[in-house]
């Protein structure tokens, strides 16, 4: 049996950089014990306020930036934490190696139905300052509150899966994730089909053809509505997931947030072997204009990913 202090320590000689991921890892084994109760506790519904992305925030989105804000701003390795529940970036009075870009509770739509939400999170150099590209990540990791409360991490080499036991214990229970070149189900919101470009429309069609269509197989389409649990599937058993850049979304620059959605994804699932891509280029090289940010995402098994960048590079 592996535990989480002891993957660490093979994993990272740094021990401030150790510290920040227990930190998340504290944080979410909190969540996960607020989460499990929350309805008896009556912390389910809204909680009133409006965040920066003009997003009605729920009780427990409130409560999951709290928690996390508590664990990190008592970390000395910790300078600076971009949080989706915050306008502005949190500046700690320690002068810590670290910045962290988090989404504490994603998925929030599904809280008060019992499926599955997650805690997503990135690691950056202190020095690199708030904008840095996803590639300047050090550490990156997500957890999914399911069945099984599971933690996604990779530091620097293989990522690695673990679960919350009943006392308290991260154990892990893959080592190397990874995801398989090519696979038979894909992930988006179909209902916004409408909105769609010409690329998605064309790789979601082919699919859908099966046998009789140029891919030549059958594919099944999942949607969780949760990134964490559909990023959690892939990682397992391959699949792609595709937010892309649509007629609805082209404003904004997407739906989902570059620092603490797409970057943190993308570097796991690369790390486990996928690819990552905004339809133009790999997810990790986009060089960010603000903390907010939103990017057009699409990741998962390389063979499938291809197929959609080759659709885009048609047009
Ligand atoms: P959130 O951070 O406000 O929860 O939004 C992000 C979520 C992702 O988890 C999920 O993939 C996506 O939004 C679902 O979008 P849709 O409502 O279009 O299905
Ligand atoms: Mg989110």
């Amino acid at each position: 049996m592996t535990t989480l202090a002891q993957w660490l320590v093979a994993e990272t000689e740094d021990a401030a950089l150790r510290s920040v991921v227990v930190s998340m890892a504290d944080a979410s084994a909190e969540l996960a014990a607020v989460l499990r109760v929350a309805p008896i506790a009556g912390q389910t519904g809204l909680a009133g306020h409006t965040n920066v992305q003009g997003e009605a925030q729920k009780a427990l989105d409130v409560i999951s930036n709290d928690v996390v804000l508590k664990h990190l701003r008592e970390n000395p390795a910790v300078s600076v934490l971009i949080s989706e529940e915050l306008d502005d970036a949190v500046h700690f009075e320690n002068q810590g190696a670290f910045i962290v870009a988090t989404d504490p509770l994603d998925g929030s739509s599904n809280l008060d139905v019992n499926v599955t939400v997650g805690t997503i999170f990135s690691v950056l150099p202190s020095a690199g300052g708030l904008l840095q590209k996803g590639r300047a990540q050090v550490a990156a990791g997500f957890v999914a509150y399911g069945p099984a409360t599971s933690m996604v991490l990779r530091i620097a080499g293989d990522v690695s899966v673990f679960t919350l036991d009943g006392g308290g214990e991260w154990v892990q229970v893959v080592a190397a994730a990874t995801v398989p070149e090519a696979s038979g189900e894909f992930a988006i919101n179909t209902a916004r089909e409408r909105f769609w470009d010409a690329a998605t429309l064309g790789y979601v069609k082919e699919n859908i053809a099966g046998e009789a269509g140029p891919a030549g197989k059958r594919y099944n389409m999942r949607w969780v509505g949760s990134m964490v649990a559909d990023i959690l599937r892939i990682l397992m058993r391959g699949g792609i997931f595709l937010y892309p850049l649509d007629s609805e979304t082209t404003s904004k620059g997407g739906r989902l947030r570059l620092l603490y959605e797409a970057n943190p994804m993308a570097w796991l699932v690369e790390g486990a072997g996928g690819r990552s891509t905004t339809g133009r280029q790999d997810i990790l090289d986009v060089e960010p204009t603000g903390i907010h940010q939103r990017v057009p995402v699409i990741l998962g098994s390389a063979e499938e990913v291809r197929r959609v960048e080759d659709w885009y590079a048609r047009g």
